[in-house]
């Protein structure tokens, strides 16, 4: 299905408006209201939700209902990203046995919340295929809303896709595949007549050495790259992209997370170096275990770190980890952080989207 033709939207955005962009929702509701709150979005600015508002988080028939008001009300415009294509199963009984098996593994996403407000217990279906037609009439706007949905908008200085535009392809001959399922758009090479923003790779993920959540622009590509890792990453923030205006190349952005915030009391200067474990690349062997951080080695790099123990995965000696940096930050008295993880050495804190220890005092 996916290889078909993406469906495109054109949009033109009334002088003087703001463009507000936010991708890679994934049913994270509070997230979402948080993020367009300290946008100070209203009713005179476009929002671009830039696909997957759904899946992986907890409440994704919630985000779902909320995107479709505001889709009503004219100004918001969504896009589909990879895991909001569920409209599609109505197409063919095929891969019904796969969904209800990722149903029952995820216990969320928006045919978990489906079942669940239609008084239907996932895990005493027999089958996916009878109960998905009492869910087609039980949600008929949301599944007319989803189907209508395209998978890239465009105005005349932008490009909104979820995960990726192909350099020299004209923008209607592209697959929903292409659109919606690209890796590392960022690390291809490529040079766009207008600009192209998306979402759906964890921006954090193009960062060595340390861990940074904010948008990344790349002006000579014409790309920006949005997704924060909301949901994610344990340290993941939703950004709003902000465009002030149609053809503006002035991006800023605000983020949102829900760790609470506290003040630096201590200077404190930055590590010579360090390291950042991540996802897809995170096998390290455990050189001296402790009960609260594990001396590891980085098996790919050879790099040494102190790592929490509770994230490494196993208790063998070689295991895989969660994502983690020994990144200390450059901070000073007064600065405001968010504090994502504490132990009896420090906090693991962001500051303006960057990730790092902080050894000092807090208020
Ligand atoms: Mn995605």
């Amino acid at each position: 299905m996916f290889d078909e033709a993406a469906r495109i939207e054109e949009l033109s955005v009334p002088a003087g408006r703001r463009l507000l962009v936010v991708s890679d929702i994934h049913g994270n509701l509070p997230y979402f209201r948080g993020v367009l709150e300290r946008a100070g979005f209203s009713d005179r600015d476009e929002l671009i939700v830039d696909g997957d508002f759904l899946e992986k988080g907890e409440d994704s028939l919630g985000t779902l209902r909320f995107l479709m008001a505001l889709c009503r009300r004219g100004n918001t415009h969504a896009l589909l990203g990879n895991c909001d294509g569920w409209s599609d199963i109505f197409r063919s009984d095929k891969g019904d046995e796969q969904i209800l098996q990722y149903i029952l593994w995820r216990k969320s996403g928006l045919l978990w919340g489906m079942l669940n407000a239609a008084g239907l217990d996932p895990f005493e279906l027999e089958s996916f295929t009878a109960c998905k037609r009492q869910l087609l009439e039980r949600f008929p706007e949301e599944w007319a809303f989803l189907a209508r949905l395209p998978h890239a908008i465009e105005t005349p200085h932008y490009i909104f896709a979820h995960a990726a535009v192909i350099p020299g392809k004209s923008l209607r001959e592209h697959t929903q595949d292409e659109l919606t399922r690209c890796d590392a758009f960022m690390r291809l090479p490529h040079r766009f007549d207008k600009w192209v923003i998306v979402g759906h790779y964890p921006v954090v993920l193009y960062g060595g050495d340390h861990v940074c959540a904010n948008p990344v622009i790349d002006r000579e590509s014409r790309v920006v790259s949005i997704d924060g890792g909301c949901v994610l990453k344990d340290d993941g923030q939703l950004n709003a992209l902000i465009i002030p205006f149609e053809g503006s190349e002035d991006f800023r952005h605000v983020a949102y997370d829900a760790f609470p915030v506290m003040t630096v009391e201590d200077l404190q200067e930055p590590s010579a170096r360090s390291y950042y474990i991540r996802w897809g690349d995170n096998r390290v062997q455990v050189l001296r275990r402790g009960e609260e951080f594990s001396l590891c080695r980085h098996v790919r790099t050879g790099y040494e770190m102190e790592i929490l123990t509770k994230y490494l995965f196993t208790g063998d000696a070689f295991t895989d980890c969660n994502d983690c940096t020994d990144d200390v930050l450059a901070l000073r008295p007064g600065d405001k952080v968010s504090v994502v993880e504490t132990s009896s050495r420090g906090c693991f804190v962001k500051h303006e989207g960057r990730s790092g220890w902080y050894f000092g005092a807090l208020s």
